[in-house]
Order: C-alpha cells, then structure tokens, then sequence
C-alpha cells in the first residue's frame, strides 16, 4: 500500500536569524523537510502553510511530488507570488527529501546522479571603502576561495549598497534606511574594480550585485564600464520585473549578466532567457516552487546556453543550502553556488554533511537531503520580526533597495 503523509509541522527559529522549516512525517516512519524562509516576510509563509497547506498535505501519497505540485499551484486558483512560492517550495522539498530517503540515496543520485563532484561558489566581500574591501578579499583569497563578490561604500554615501549595516540583522526594528545616488555609483565601481582586479590578478572570479538600482541605460553604462575588469557577473542590474529592459543592457555590454534572487516562477524569466538576455539565473530552491520547479526553469536556460547561479545569501536556511548542493550536482548547466557562512547557532538547530573544501562546496551521501532540524534545539531560539532595509534616493524618493 501507498505511504501517507500523517503530519506536517511548521518550525519557526531565529538562532541568529529568523527560519522557518516545514517538516513532513510519513505513515511508514519517513520525514522529510523544506526551506520556507521569505526574509523580512517569515510568518505570512508560516501561517499560508499552516493554515492553508497542511490539511491538504494530510492522507496524500508523498511519492507524487509532480501531482501534489501542480495541486498546490494550480489548485489554489492564485497563482505564483513570493509567499505561495515560498510556500510549494517548502512542500516540494520536503517531498523529495522522503523520497530520497525511502530510496536509500542521495538526492542527487534520484535527480540523475553526479555530473560533478564539487561546485564552484563564491562568498562576499563587503567593505566601507575599497581598501576595507580589499581586505576582506585578501582574507577569502587565503581562504581558498576562487571566486568573490565585492562590495564597498560609495563615498558620500552612507551605507554599502545591498549590505546591511554592520552587526548584521538589526532585530525588533523597524527597516533601516539607506540613501543611494545613482550617478556617484556609476563613477565609483570601475574605481572598486580596477583596484579589485589589480590586487587579485588575472585568475580569480570577481562578480558584483547593483541590487537593482539602476534603469536600464545606467545598467548599460555600468556594464561597459566594467567591462576591462572582467567580470564574472554582475547581478540584479535593474529590477527586471520589465524583462524586455534588459534587451537594452544586452545590446551594449558584454558584461555577463546574472539575474532571478527575487523570481518566483519561470514566467518571471522566460524572456531574459529565451532571448539570451542574461548568462546566469539566480532563482533558488527555495523561493522558485522547489526543485520540481527550479528544474524546469535550469532546463529551459539550458536551452539557451544559460547557466545556474543559486541565491545563497545567509537568509536561506542551511536545508536551501543542502537541496541547492544536491540540485547543482546533478544538473548539466550548473554555473556557480553563491555561499555564506550561517550564524554559529544555526548549526546548534540543523545539522548537515555538505561541506566546502577548498574554495569548492561538496553535497554530502546520506539518503535524502543530508539535514535534519532539532526541533528542541529550534525551540530555545523564539522568532523575533525582523525586517529588511528600504532605500532612499538622496532627495528622500523612494527606490529600490
Ligand atoms: C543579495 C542578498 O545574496 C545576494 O545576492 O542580494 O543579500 C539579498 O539582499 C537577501 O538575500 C535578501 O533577502
Ligand atoms: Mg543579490
């Protein structure tokens, strides 16, 4: 007889920082779990699964993981959004977690075995001035890290752009506000990237998020600009929720271009890849419908020549980390993980086999996922709101953050 799903707990634990974990058990004695943090947002995930997902959870087959998506995306009539998203990718992962398990095997083997044995990733570098910055990358450099993102304060402005300030997540406050001006920024990255490249040579992979600030010719200008210093990428140029904008930054730079952290669905890309608009796609497990979807969207880009470059920022749960590792072994068009260290407690709450070595992150053996919550563990760090910042421009308008 078909196994049933008989319970599903939403866990939600800030060690350091808020996530929210969605946990699946099983008639025949299997769990599985599933990211479903939505930074700055946590509880409207946590109340959709709770209130609206886990009475239809209960009784299914956790072996149809295509049905119970399309269940739960179709099925609810509205479609896409970060929160339902969010939401299914919790589900989904989860699912896949158990069946991994109830095969014996590491995901990656279920997803079609290995088509390599470590992936390539990249860490930040964020400083005030470009000489703090430097520094930074000095210390990733001896880390072994091969590839780094760099950051740093633009002067006159107060703070590092898409960063938060120091000390990390500001807890039980309102959003901090940043300022931006749009044409200092522009004469100050080629400035950070001459200064970045001729302190870490030819061979290092240096890459930059603008965090969508800017419109579409100043994201053609920034690209060109950057150009001598041979980027690996540059993210989140412009908002990209006008996916034919891009079509503009395309014609006039050969800047690699990735973009998606916030994407919730394929159709959010299906321009700015079917039309070669970018190189790397940044959509995660977590965010983007689980792996059942992430899938069809690293399947389609591969159509194109487009390759993965998962968000990773510490805001995904250590579980987005392990299927994201799992998901990059197996596929043909992996491009690069993006990676940041967890705070210290969140390894008290998840305990996990992935590792990096080397400046190479490696998914781990055990059946499933290779991550398990303790769920006494998670209890002894409440919940605590916390939310992202806003960004103003200089004449107090509102902009992107
Ligand atoms: C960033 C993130 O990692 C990235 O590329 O854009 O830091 C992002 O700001 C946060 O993950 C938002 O939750
Ligand atoms: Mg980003």
């Amino acid at each position: 007889m078909a196994d049933r799903i008989v319970a599903a707990r939403v866990i939600v634990t800030s060690p350091g920082r808020n996530f929210v974990t969605l946990k699946i058990e099983t008639a025949d004695g299997l769990s599985g779990i599933g990211d479903a943090t939505l930074n700055g947002r946590e509880l409207a995930v946590a109340a959709y699964l709770q209130e609206h997902l886990v009475p239809l959870l209960i009784g299914r087959d956790p072996a149809r993981i295509e049905d119970t998506w399309q269940y739960l995306y179709r099925g609810a009539y509205w479609r896409r959004g970060p929160v339902t998203m969010t939401a299914i990718s919790a589900v989904d992962t989860a699912l896949w977690d158990i069946k991994a398990k109830a095969a014996g095997m590491p995901l990656y083997q279920l997803l079609g075995g290995a088509s390599r044995e470590h992936m390539l990733c990249y860490t930040h570098a964020d400083g005030t001035t470009i000489e703090h910055a430097l520094d930074v990358v000095d210390r990733h450099v001896s880390a072994g890290y091969h590839a780094i993102r760099v950051q740093a304060g633009v002067p006159g402005l107060q703070r590092i752009y898409g960063v938060h300030a120091p000390g990390a997540v500001d807890m039980d406050a309102l959003p901090a506000e940043g300022d931006w001006d749009t044409a200092k920024y522009l004469r100050f990255a080629p400035k950070l990237f001459e200064a970045a490249r001729l302190r870490v040579g030819e061979d290092m992979h240096l890459l930059h998020d603008t965090h969508h600030r800017l419109l579409p010719n100043e994201a053609a200008q920034l690209g060109k600009s950057l150009e001598p210093f041979n980027l690996f990428w540059l993210e989140d140029v412009t908002p990209a929720e006008n996916q034919e904008a891009l079509r503009h930054v395309r014609r006039h730079t050969t800047t690699p271009l990735a973009i998606g952290e916030v994407f919730n669905t394929i159709w959010d890309c299906q321009a700015l890849i079917t039309e070669q608009l970018i190189d790397y796609i940044r959509t995660a497990v977590v965010h983007a419908g689980g792996i059942t979807h992430l899938r069809r969207i690293a399947d389609l880009a591969a159509l194109y020549g487009i390759r993965t470059g998962c968000h990773g920022a510490a805001d995904l749960s250590p579980v987005t980390m392990a299927a994201a590792l799992h998901f990059g072994r197996a596929i043909p068009n992996f491009g690069i993980q993006e990676y940041s260290v967890h705070p210290n407690e969140a390894s008290e709450v998840f305990r996990w086999d992935w590792r990096l070595e080397g400046g190479y992150l490696f998914s781990g053996e055990s059946p499933g996922l290779g991550i398990t919550i303790d769920e006494a563990a998670a209890a002894r760090f409440p919940y605590r709101r916390a939310y992202l910042d806003v960004n103003r421009l200089t004449d107090g308008t509102l902009w992107n953050w």
